[in-house]
């Protein structure tokens, strides 16, 4: 590979799918080319992610992120002047090594990641390359024998929607011969879905992440919708449909009482119970994925769940694992899980993200590349997901442009090789 130098590096504040403000930076090489990358947000965030630098003025309520920004523009930017923009690693040590701080609170993870992701794009765009190749031989990944399915949230609850449901997201993942087949046929029962919720007079707007928000009995009848809506659409459940949930326990948990508290259910479970109810669902209906099913510290009742579903349900952990590799060796030590949700911005360097995507692999661990609730067009993580071999993009529903924008970059690069 040739090597391309890093002229300068410049940010700005932008906004995201949730008006809030988030970092856009661009690399520009010293041959004039450049390559931007935005960043992501979270709504539902794990206490153990790396920190998010916010302004806290009075603009944009305390969410601006200018001082991000200013770091980029100048501290980072002065320290990787000159480097190869294809040395990620030293790039990304360099960045964590300014900041200092064991959680990314001093230049702020936002900062970090933005200027971790525009390189690794800069140095694609240098090696004329599209970037999932680009990143499979940076990192000298196999071309890996999946292409991520669609995992895609077509009902919304929790801290993503104004409806009454506890559980954050129902995923629906459909099997189908090549890519482009899984999404018609995703969306043949999301259409499906919003009919039956037109005839039962049910709200269709939709939540955070694109899904459908409506107002339901209890967290169980979205399954019953989803099941309702795959059968009319004249598909199987199992063989052509399966489901995914993304509970986000901590948000419904109360550590004082140690209880699980299910909206609109009217249920306050321990987790025992709250375990036995996922193994009841997982009898009724084709749960292929249930992720943050407890509470991100209770390693012992993961490793019970585990125990219990695993052979059956991929068990994922995101605010568990936060994308860091130390927090996965733990849950490995513990047999906590089967899967890691791999999110960038959760730990901060594209470095990191990687290094815990090779401990996942080593261990037999299933991956699933992330979006975040409040997103932006980026489309970085559909070529970061075909390039690790991710199982599963999780990217939202197929509504809203920035969702779509993930989708719409691996139906490209499914037609380009033919997956
Ligand atoms: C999640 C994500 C993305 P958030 O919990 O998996 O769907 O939500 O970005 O709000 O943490
Ligand atoms: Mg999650």
């Amino acid at each position: 590979m040739n090597k391309h130098t890093i002229a300068s590096i410049v940010a700005e504040e932008i906004l995201d799918s949730r008006g809030d403000p988030t970092i856009r930076t661009t690399v520009i090489l010293g041959d004039g080319q450049r390559a931007s990358a935005d960043v992501p947000a979270g709504a539902s965030t794990g206490t153990h992610e790396a920190h998010e630098l916010r302004d806290g003025e009075a603009r944009y309520r305390g969410k601006g992120v200018r001082k991000a920004a200013s770091h980029v523009k100048t501290t980072i930017n002065e320290a990787l002047q000159g480097m190869a923009v294809e040395e990620q690693a030293a790039i990304d040590r360099t960045m964590v090594e300014l900041d200092g701080t064991p959680n990314r609170s001093r230049l702020g993870a936002n900062a970090i990641l933005s200027v971790s992701l525009a390189c690794a794009r800069a140095a694609a765009m240098a090696e004329r390359m599209p970037l999932y190749r680009y990143l499979q031989q940076r990192y000298r990944l196999k071309p890996p024998p999946v292409f991520p399915r669609p995992m895609c949230n077509v009902l919304n609850g929790g801290l993503h929607a104004d409806n009454n449901l506890s559980w954050q997201e129902y995923h629906i993942l459909a099997h189908g011969q090549n890519f482009a087949e899984q999404i018609e046929r995703t969306w043949r029962v999301m259409q499906r879905l919003k009919d039956l919720l037109r005839q039962r007079h049910d709200r269709t707007l939709v939540g955070d992440e694109g899904g459908f928000a409506p107002r339901l009995k209890s967290n169980e009848e979205g399954l019953k919708l989803l099941a309702t809506a795959t059968t009319e659409s004249e598909l199987r459940l199992g063989d052509d449909v399966e489901f995914g949930l993304d509970v986000a326990a901590d948000e419904f948990y109360s550590s004082r009482s140690g209880t699980y508290r299910l909206s609109p259910d009217n249920r306050e479970l321990d987790p025992k119970s709250l375990i036995d109810l996922y193994e009841q669902l997982a009898k009724i209906y084709p749960l292929k994925t249930l992720e943050d099913g407890l509470s991100e510290d209770d390693w012992e009742n993961w490793a019970v769940l585990t125990k219990r579903l695993g052979k059956q349900v991929m068990i994922i952990g995101d605010d568990l694992f936060v994308t860091q590799p130390e927090r996965l060796s733990q849950g490995i030590r513990a047999h906590a899980a089967n899967a890691i949700l791999v999110k960038p911005n959760q730990v901060g360097t594209l470095t990191e993200t990687m290094e815990t995507m090779a401990i996942a692999r080593d261990d037999g661990y299933e991956i699933v590349v992330s979006h975040r609730s409040g997103e932006t067009s980026d489309d970085f993580i559909a070529d970061l997901a075909v390039a690790v071999g991710s199982r599963f993009l999780k990217a939202g529903s197929l509504m809203r442009g920035e969702r779509l924008a993930k989708y719409n970059r691996l139906l490209t690069i499914a037609a380009e090789i033919g997956a």
